[in-house]
């Protein structure tokens, strides 16, 4: 049994009050670790550290310095991908082969921003009057809250720490009280790295948490990545303080298969978007909509599919999905599979609890199809955030993109076509901050990454991210020698 503490300026502690709560493994449901409750006042204290750091350290360091730490910590989180994804797959049921590539992929990701550390120049800006001197800085909002879930930790932090550092802002992370190990041993790894304290502090907990996080008047910029209800008290608490926050919010993304598209790809690729991670990605392509003409065939293949997929111990190389994160999520996910049935819709595979020998224990839902969905029911307008797709069919372009903006979220959407003027032309109709045409599931450190609508707003990765952790300042400067009237403004 391992007793995590939190980190506050640099020193490792546990809650004020002594408080803790267990985490649990969902493969068996065991606890394995205790995880600190902060109190108030930790939080308060968190804050004031992280403002202390960004005023007297890290705003003054410059970027090179910034960046060989981000470097640093880089090679380190490389270095333990093994440790910290045995460890995160542990917490919250994800295979190994994906958590071990998460962690690389986080590593990638500070690479990627240090990179831009001591690059974040302004511009000069012609003017009409050529005797004004224009010209932007880049500056840093201040202290950064960065709220993530229990889907994948590390990677989710990775896109919120890694551009709020290397713009000079310091944070305060608060991992989902489902998962926060990986989160905590990611701090031990910035202590190692070399950081200076208070830079970056990390407070654990339950939502209680978050809430009195992101009320705090010394907070400049709130980054959130979970679900809608939550999204949406942080951000009126947000607008208590008018500060800029990024949503990272739910999806219901539409993979869309038409009638010219390469159907063992387009499969393939429809199990990446819903089977992968047992569909708890906010990415997950959980509407398959497929043109009438090969809908039946595009059924038998994706039942297929689901049914061959190897379900086992999560830390198991071999295993293809693993359990539902955590209890919460399990009924969530079994009470959505019941209004599927109740709304007519027709379960063709799984949509049930897997009792068998070695997985009864854990937390494990058959991959489930329910096909003659209509997007109507609550199966493809609900997030389910769970291992179960609905097949939608259409007759032609203009319903298949009816259907696919018809919905309140707008982060992802897939597009199977050989037709290169319909993929950009229907690319461009699409509501969805991300759309991949002839895949699914691809991810790189520079690509901006984000929703409309429902699923948030605001970029992580990319260049873009760094825009949402830095403010504009323009500075205008007199270069002539003439007299003006004071009861006009000049331009
Ligand atoms: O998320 P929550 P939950 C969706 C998915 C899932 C649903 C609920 O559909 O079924 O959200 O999941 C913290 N102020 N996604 O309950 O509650 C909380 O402690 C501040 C999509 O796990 O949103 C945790 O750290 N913070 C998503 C974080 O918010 C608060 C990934 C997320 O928890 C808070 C996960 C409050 N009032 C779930 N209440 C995605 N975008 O990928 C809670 N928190």
């Amino acid at each position: 049994m391992k007793n995590y503490q939190m980190l506050i300026d640099g020193e490792w502690v546990n809650s004020s009050n002594n408080e803790t709560f267990p985490t649990v493994n969902p493969f068996n449901q065991k606890m394995w670790a205790t995880i600190p409750q902060a109190s108030d006042e930790d939080v308060q204290l968190a804050v004031k550290a992280a403002k202390r750091a960004f005023e007297n350290v890290w705003s003054k360091m410059n970027g090179l310095k910034r960046a060989s730490l981000m470097f640093k910590l880089a090679d380190l989180i490389d270095k333990n991908a093994t440790y910290l994804s045995k460890l995160e797959t542990t917490d919250n049921g994800k295979v190994i082969r994906e958590t071990k590539t998460q962690m690389h992929f986080a590593a990638r990701n500070y690479r990627f921003f240090a990179g831009y550390a001591d690059k974040l120049n302004g511009e000069v800006i012609p003017l009409d009057n050529d005797e004004l001197l224009d010209y932007t800085l880049r500056e840093p909002l201040g202290v950064a809250v960065l709220i993530t879930s229990w889907n994948s930790p590390v990677s989710l932090l990775a896109n919120k720490l890694a551009p709020a550092l290397a713009s000079g802002n310091t944070v305060v992370i608060k991992p989902s009280e489902h998962t926060s190990a990986t989160t905590l041993e990611i701090g031990k790894l910035v202590q190692e790295a070399g950081f200076p304290d208070g830079v970056v502090n990390i407070v654990t907990g339950d939502g209680k948490v978050g809430d009195t996080l992101t009320k705090i008047k010394e907070v400049n910029k709130i980054s959130f990545t979970g679900g809608v209800k939550t999204g949406v008290i942080i951000s009126r608490n947000a607008s208590e303080n008018l500060i800029p926050v990024t949503m990272e919010l739910g999806g219901k993304s539409p993979n869309i298969i038409f009638e010219d598209a390469d159907l063992e790809a387009a499969i393939i690729g429809a199990v990446a978007g819903i089977y992968a991670a047992g569909g708890q990605t906010c990415i997950a392509g959980s509407r398959l909509l497929v043109h009438q003409s090969i809908y039946e065939e595009a059924i038998e293949k994706i039942t297929d599919k689901a049914k061959g997929i190897i379900l086992g111990n999560p830390l198991d190389k071999a295993t293809e999905m693993g359990p539902v994160a955590n209890e919460q999520q399990f009924k969530h996910i079994l009470s959505m599979i019941k209004k599927g049935k109740e709304e007519k819709a027709e379960l063709v595979c799984g949509g049930e609890r897997v009792i068998n020998e070695q997985l009864r224990s854990g937390f494990f839902i058959s991959p489930t199809v329910f096909a003659n969905v209509h997007n109507d029911m609550s199966i493809a307008r609900e997030e389910i955030f769970g291992p179960v797709l609905s097949v939608i069919p259409f007759a032609d372009e203009e319903e298949a993109l009816t259907i696919a903006n018809d919905s309140e979220y707008g982060l992802a959407a897939g597009i199977w076509s050989k037709d290169v003027k319909r993929i950009h032309r229907f690319a461009k109709k699409l509501q969805s901050g991300v759309v991949w045409a002839n895949t699914y599931r691809v991810t790189a450190a520079q690509a901006p990454f984000g929703g409309m609508k429902r699923s948030g707003h605001g970029r992580e990765r990319g260049y873009h991210a760094l825009l949402d952790y830095t403010q504009v300042k323009n500075v205008m400067v007199n270069l002539s020698n003439d007299i003006r009237d004071p009861f006009s403004i000049q331009v």
